[in-house]
């Protein structure tokens, strides 16, 4: 059973993008994070992404939870949390769940800042392998 490692580049089932540098020794990592779909009119651009991983003890794949502020776009942030595996053949796969929160001018508006999702994301293979 080979260990999992965030560290790299993934990709998800909407061709969104997101690069995990090196996690330290508590499982904190950061990131950047390019989506690809977007609800605004400005270009997808990097966004800053933060979060800790599970420190892989037996019995199974770790977990991981992350956020990403998407300060290009406005003052939302989604909140990602998943799990880590790896199949016989080698192959991770990450599974997420996140919520997206907007930010909305006044409490009464509270009801629909929420968005709730699931994302797939794949290491995806640089040209050097
Ligand atoms: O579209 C979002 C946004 C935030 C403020 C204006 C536009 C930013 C991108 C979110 C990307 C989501 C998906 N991409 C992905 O990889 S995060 C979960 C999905 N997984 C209008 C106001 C708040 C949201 C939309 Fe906006």
């Amino acid at each position: 059973e080979r260990k999992c490692h965030l560290s790299g580049l993934w990709r998800n089932e909407q061709d969104s993008l997101m690069e995990i540098s090196a996690v330290r020794d508590d499982g904190d990592f950061q990131g950047k994070y390019l989506t690809r779909v977007t609800l605004a009119s400005v270009c997808a651009r990097v966004s800053p992404l933060k979060g800790a991983q599970q420190q892989p003890g037996e019995g199974g794949w770790p977990t991981f939870a992350f956020t990403v502020r998407w300060d290009k776009f406005s003052n939302a942030t989604t909140a990602f949390a998943g799990q880590c595996f790896v199949d016989t053949g080698g192959k991770e796969t990450l599974t997420t769940m996140w919520l997206l929160r907007e930010a909305v001018g006044s409490l009464e508006e509270d009801w629909k800042a929420t968005r709730v999702g699931r994302n797939v994301f794949t290491r995806k293979r640089t040209p050097k392998g």
